[in-house]
């Protein structure tokens, strides 16, 4: 083996260290650098004890210690600070060296970093790393983008420590130009949200609905991860309500019901609303979290504000065979809202997104992974054009098999009081797009009465555009119309 190192990794948090150490067990030799110097010896005396990795104290001995071109990852905080390492590196390096960002960074930096790197002949790839502190030491999904030069020189070391699908295919590709690897990343986190908040509803429902204990709905879980919904959040629920405190009482009732965010699902909902893609199910998850972070004004107001007093009345086993129909429906609907965010923002950028590929990435490794994936993969292979997951065979065919039952959980919540805002929302999303007409032509009306916007008919060719004086005190001038 070469005395030189295959890759440098700044920062030696606990993602940074365990990269190195998945790695280091697949053979690479990994310099290891940290702005704190004393955290790199801390990190060789322990758990980078006796493997092959090369502690450094500064730039310059990283950069010589390193085989060319050399490759830099960068695993530190998002935000300014990767540009100040960019800033403080680059100017140690030569053309065609490559600097990667495996932290959880805005697109939209990826975007500038890659073009200005390039300006200097520098090869960037902004990188998407989920999975956690396991899946970083033990196989996390990867998804690569930026520089298109920079991927043949780390497709080796990432796809062997990335996790494997059940097939043996390496959840990692490249997904393509700037920014898209940390866009694929960031809609991967927002649809997390989504799981995680249908997730929650359904133990709410089971919960305050059906009156179960943390212990049943620990076993109704563990059912359903061996059906359609057998995934890793499905799995970790089950063990979190099964999950005892020291005297024995589920922990999570101990849990106070405020969630906190980071920020990826915020910005998937961003640009939702930028790029004009109705992606519902992930505004809600991101807004439930909002109202459940308001505690204080949520337990004034439940002194002020009533709800229904009646108690659910129905099969309880049936009703909870609804709810893994609603959970799989909603899921779906989640997904191809994601997917058309992904489509959208691939034409806006000018990324070309291969989606089986990018649903093979999250078949293993992160915290989406699931059967379910393996479905969309199949999805995207029978149809690479396919302009939604909800109109693809497999999937219509499950949504109208698990329709009634979706239809009948949704009713339930609604009168018992127990709000279920994406479980509504995916049925809501369902219903509006498999309906031929929508009520837009009174509000395009509406529209044109206060505002003079205009409208097309439906007996006219689209594109001409018309106006009327609705009142007799208009005029005919129309107004210059805009659409989202
Ligand atoms: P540190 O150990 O010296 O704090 C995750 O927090 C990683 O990001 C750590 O390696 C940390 O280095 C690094 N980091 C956080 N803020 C930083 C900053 N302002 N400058 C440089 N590195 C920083």
């Amino acid at each position: 083996m070469s005395a030189l190192g295959d890759i440098a990794v700044v920062g030696l948090a606990v993602m940074g260290q365990n990269l190195i150490l998945n790695m280091n067990d697949h053979g690479f030799k990994v310099v290891a650098f940290n702005r704190t110097v004393s955290k790199v010896d801390d990190f060789l005396e322990g758990p980078a004890k006796g493997t092959n990795v090369i502690g450094v104290r500064s730039i310059e001995e990283m950069v010589k210690a390193l085989k060319k071109p050399r490759r830099v990852m960068l695993m530190v905080k998002a935000g300014g600070v990767v540009d100040e390492f960019i800033d403080a590196i680059a100017p140690h390096l030569e053309k065609g060296d490559i600097i990667i960002d495996g932290g959880n960074s805005n697109y939209d930096d990826s975007i500038r970093r890659t073009k200005s790197l390039a300006e200097k002949g520098l090869l960037f790839i902004g990188t998407g790393v989920s999975g956690g502190e396991e899946g970083a030491r033990r196989g996390p999904s990867i998804m690569p983008g930026g520089d298109p030069r920079a991927w043949p020189h780390v497709k080796e070391i990432f796809q062997a420590i990335a996790a494997k699908a059940p097939d043996g295919l390496p959840c990692c590709d490249w997904v393509g130009e700037d920014g898209a690897g940390h866009y694929v990343k960031m809609t991967h986190n927002g649809i997390e949200y989504g799981d995680m908040q249908l997730i929650c509803e359904a133990y709410q429902l089971m919960k305050e609905g059906l009156g179960m204990s943390a212990d049943e709905m620990s076993a109704v879980f563990a059912n359903w991860d061996e059906g359609d919904l057998d995934s890793y959040l499905i799995e970790i629920t089950s063990e979190i309500l099964g999950f005892k405190d020291d005297d024995g009482k589920a922990l999570v009732e101990k849990i106070l019901d405020t969630a906190g965010q980071k920020g990826t699902g915020k910005w998937t909902g961003i640009s939702s609303l930028n790029l004009g893609v109705p992606v519902t199910l992930i505004g809600e998850a991101v807004f439930a979290r909002c109202l459940s972070s308001i505690k204080d004004e949520r337990v004034q107001a439940s002194k002020i504000l009533t709800g229904p007093k009646g108690k659910f009345s129905g099969d309880k086993k049936a009703f909870v065979q609804d709810i893994e129909q609603a959970l799989l429906a909603s899921k779906i609907v989640s997904y191809a809202q994601g997917f058309m965010l992904l489509r959208e923002a691939a034409k806006e950028y000018k990324w070309n997104l291969n989606y089986g590929g990018i649903a093979t990435m999250w078949r293993g490794g992160c915290i989406i992974r699931s059967v379910f994936l393996g479905k969309i993969k199949e999805a995207f292979d029978r149809n690479p054009g396919l302009s939604s997951l909800m109109v693809d065979p497999y999937f219509s065919g499950v949504l109208n098999k698990c329709q009634a039952a979706w239809r009948r959980v949704i009713a339930t919540a609604v009168e018992l009081g127990v709000p279920v805002p994406a479980l509504t929302t995916a049925l809501c999303f369902f219903d509006g797009y498999r309906s031929e007409t929508l009520p837009h032509n009174l509000l395009q009306a509406q529209r044109d009465y206060f505002g003079a916007h205009s409208y097309e008919r439906i007996d006219k060719p689209r594109g001409e555009f018309f106006h009327t004086n609705w009142t007799g005190r208009g005029g005919k001038v129309a107004s210059s119309t805009y659409t989202v």
